[in-house]
């Protein structure tokens, strides 16, 4: 067994800030115990890592970001580099600025050493830019996908999505943020200074080998459950903590995760507002005290910090969900998966903090679909064959309406300019969250039941649990193409490689 010197050198700090006795600290020497020990005991010792804002370069009325796919060695631990892969970075990539109604083309360089895929998450776009596993970019080329930005305020994301590799390559870090702005957002008084007041945290969990490295292998039951770490990661950042200056903070959450599903909340239980949802502002803010999100999903809130209280944001298990599968052969496979608690991030108030301005009761106005103009109605189960020999690796294991993923099929044809309502059920024992490409779409209801107030907005991911049939709205408009689909999948990214996943195209 080794010894970790970083640990070592970080236990000053840890024996300084840890409730733990210095017994426990002293025999966690190895790195991921250690790491566990000082997450249990709710120690923050590294600033919180802002991504690096780009907001391109103008180039003939065009805005230009150039992205290089690297591989890189992260510090998330002193003194460890651990392998990894980044975007502009060792670990994750900028967070890229854009303005609705703005052209933008994205320089994708690949330098990874191997293929992948750059996809614009939440974004309405054709399908030939979209970044799915039809784009493909081979390692030493570069993929310049251009088109206007038609989402409005929100917050969205970019990941590799390479057929089979997306979880691999997400786990090692190919993914940033992407924050658009409009007219609309901009005249509202939110908190809006990013890194200060405006705060894009990308949430993560990771497992590490004793000597700090992450890097990804996917057991069978990793792929049947999706892949969970014991190590909470926010912005690549280990035991963040942010010191906050104004009294409003605007937290740009995303679950970055590959397959872990987050009920997040305040430690001291504080409400606070919910914003947005994954593509856009509620109508109002929602005031609440906890936000389940499941992978792909985001949100945006305000927390009010004042009061002179430090303040930890922290995951629990899910109830209902993953926490339904306490026992049994299910319960034993999973482990704590979905049970775990984490720390994401402490935020300390400065002792004097910064006035904001009041939070608006409107935000913005949403377009609702009528149900009645949908002109055409599908079906999607998603489902998961257990059992022994699925755990040995045989057959298709993970299906939507029974079908694993192929790049030559094309499963769902969608007329250009027609609106359409998709049901989504779930067969299988497992919460699955269904993502589709093209569209911002609206719940209509779950069971039947109209939608939690956070989920009464603008959506491109959606959490179906077992058992539940949602049902989703959508237009499919501006772009067709006969040969080049788009994908709908479950983001649990385990359950995409292994197959639950399908193209659709519209024309
Ligand atoms: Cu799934």
């Amino acid at each position: 067994m080794k010894l970790v010197n970083p640990a070592i050198l970080s236990r000053r700090d840890f024996l300084r800030n840890s409730a733990i006795g210095s017994t426990a600290a002293f025999a966690a020497l190895m790195l991921p115990t250690w790491q566990t020990a000082a997450q249990s005991a709710g120690v923050h010792i590294n600033p919180l890592k802002i991504p690096p804002l780009d907001k391109g370069r103008m180039e003939n009325g065009v805005t230009v970001y150039d992205l290089k796919l690297q591989q890189g060695a992260a510090d998330f631990f002193d003194q460890i580099k651990t392998p990894t892969l980044g975007i502009n970075g060792s670990y994750l990539g900028p967070t890229l600025r854009m303005r609705a109604g703005n052209k933008v083309r994205l320089n994708v360089r690949n330098a990874i050493g191997e293929t992948t895929t750059l996809h614009w998450h939440g974004f309405h776009i054709p399908a030939k830019m979209d970044g799915g596993p039809h784009q493909p970019v081979q390692n030493g080329e570069t993929w310049s996908p251009e088109f206007e930005v038609k989402q409005k305020a929100a917050s969205f994301w970019y990941h590799s999505h390479q057929l089979h590799e997306t979880a691999n390559h997400v786990w090692r870090g190919l993914a940033g943020m992407i924050i658009v702005d409009d007219e609309e957002g901009d005249a509202l008084a939110l908190p809006r200074d990013y890194g200060v007041d405006d705060i894009p945290l990308v949430l993560q969990d990771r497992s590490f080998s004793q000597d700090g490295r992450m890097d990804y292998n996917a057991s069978r039951p990793d792929i049947m459950m999706g892949k969970v770490g014991n190590v909470p990661m926010t912005n690549g950042t280990v035991a963040p903590y942010f010191e906050a200056k104004s009294k409003l903070i605007r937290l740009r959450i995303l679950n970055g995760s590959n397959a872990n599903t987050y009920n997040l909340a305040f430690d001291d239980g504080r409400a606070f507002f919910q914003i947005g949802t994954d593509g856009g502002l509620l109508e109002a803010p929602f005031k609440t005290s906890n936000i389940i999100l499941s992978p792909a999903e985001r949100a945006e809130i305000i927390v009010d910090v004042s009061g002179g209280k430090n303040i930890v944001l922290t995951s629990r298990g899910v109830s209902g969900g993953m926490g339904m599968m306490g026992g049994g052969m299910m319960g034993g496979m999973m482990g704590n998966r979905g049970s775990s608690r984490y720390n994401f991030l402490e935020i300390r108030p400065a002792p004097s903090l910064n006035a904001s301005a009041e939070l608006p009761a409107k935000l913005t106005t949403i377009d609702w679909i009528n149900p009645e103009s949908a002109t055409n109605t599908r079906r999607f189960i998603m489902n998961m064959t257990m059992g022994p020999l699925m755990m040995l690796g045989f057959g298709n294991s993970h299906t939507i309406n029974d079908r694993a993923m192929k790049m030559r099929r094309i499963d769902e044809v969608v007329k250009l300019g027609t609106t359409e309502i998709w049901e989504i059920g779930n067969t299988s024992p497992l919460p699955h969250p269904f993502h589709v490409h093209d569209v911002q779409f609206q719940i209509l209801d779950r069971n039947g039941r109209k939608p939690h107030p956070g989920e009464r907005g603008l959506k491109d991911t959606v959490l179906v649990n077992q058992g539940e049939n949602v049902r989703i709205i959508a237009r499919f408009q501006d772009f067709s193409d006969p040969d080049r689909p788009y994908m709908y999948h479950c983001h649990i990214l385990e359950h995409e490689d292994a197959g639950m996943m399908g193209q659709f195209t519209v024309v």
